[in-house]
């Protein structure tokens, strides 16, 4: 009887030594603000699943894309406070907060794959200390497709533009819309679809991959390829958590950052002429913005450029002289 009690309690010890086991195994909900089929969704999933192999088990990501668990304005902020301890947003979704946050979204400096990689590498130094300021580890970035404008109409000019409402997502898009006599909203790709459906919003500038990911030929018409910039998104860690995984871990996350970022940036460049065909394929006209269109657009990039640089001072200008060196 003794001996029968011996073993049971030994053999509840071994059970409760293997569910603490488990119970110290984490798991990190990783908000995203855009759809589960966008390719960087597609990328911060296959980060996730290299994490959680690649540290045993002990990390767990779990991506929760379409601002499922916070929506894209939110995620900082719930990174920040610990609410969560990773997460994906736009980078210039910060702008309104420090204006840095907005290099990458600057008309007409940088619009090329190579050129976006080059600004990113003059800005990563002085958006990491920013971010490490804020309770926040970098881990990795990469850039939207060229941005275009689309309109439910023919576009040929900025006169052209006056009063259309305008879908704004972050405070550079807003201005933009403002030089051009439109009227910006913001609205989160999460939500696009319905915004034109409605009418709530006529126009925007994004990529093809979100008006492809969001079918907007259902409420749009035209596609104007003008590569105005290249926005990022950018994985944020909180640093508390950050700090509190094992040197280990934080090497297979880095490793596992790294290895996303490459291939977020080839996944971008594939879906830039794919996403472009799914405009047309769904009846869109695409094609690039005619020479009047371009040169009025270009002389709102110069206003837009100025006030950038009066806005961050010597840090933007650094970030932009930095950027011209290496062209
Ligand atoms: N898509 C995102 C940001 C840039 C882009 O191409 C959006 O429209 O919200």
């Amino acid at each position: 009887m003794r001996r029968k009690l011996l073993k049971s309690v030994t053999m509840i010890g071994a059970a409760l030594a293997m569910s603490s086991g488990v119970a110290s195994a984490e798991t990190w909900d990783m908000p995203m603000a855009y759809s589960a089929t966008n390719f960087h969704s597609a990328t911060g999933a296959e980060f996730a699943k290299c994490v959680t192999t690649g540290t045993g088990g002990s990390i767990e990501i779990k991506t929760h894309p379409s601002g499922s668990l916070f929506k894209g304005a939110d995620i900082k902020r719930a990174i920040q406070t610990g609410q969560v301890p990773i997460g994906e947003r736009l980078l210039s979704g910060h702008q309104n907060e420090n204006a840095l946050f907005g290099f990458d979204s600057i008309p007409f400096l940088a619009t090329s794959f190579d050129d976006s990689a080059k600004l990113w590498k003059a800005a990563k130094p002085t958006l990491t200390k920013i971010l490490d300021e804020q309770n926040l580890v970098l881990l990795y970035a990469v850039p939207w497709p060229p941005q275009g404008l689309y309109f439910k109409k023919e576009v040929t000019s900025v006169a052209d533009m006056k009063g259309i409402k305008f879908r704004s997502y972050n405070s550079a898009t807003a201005r933009l819309a403002e030089l051009s006599g439109m009227l910006p909203v913001t609205i989160e790709a999460a939500e696009i679809s319905q915004a034109f459906a409605t009418g709530v919003a006529e126009s925007m500038i994004s990529s093809g991959s979100t008006g492809y990911d969001r079918k907007v030929w259902e409420s749009l018409t035209h596609f104007y390829e003008v590569d105005a910039w290249l926005p990022r998104n950018y994985v944020m860690v909180n640093k508390d958590s950050w700090n509190g995984a094992s040197k280990a871990n934080q090497n297979v996350i880095r490793g596992c950052a790294s290895l996303a970022e490459y291939t977020g940036l080839y996944r971008s460049i594939e879906y830039t002429q794919f996403t472009l065909n799914g405009l047309k394929a769904g009846g869109m006209t695409v094609g690039p913005a005619g020479d009047k269109l371009v040169s009025d657009l270009k002389e709102i990039g110069v206003t837009m450029t100025t006030e950038w640089l009066d806005k961050t001072g010597s840090e933007g200008k650094s970030i932009v002289d930095a950027f011209k060196a290496m062209k």
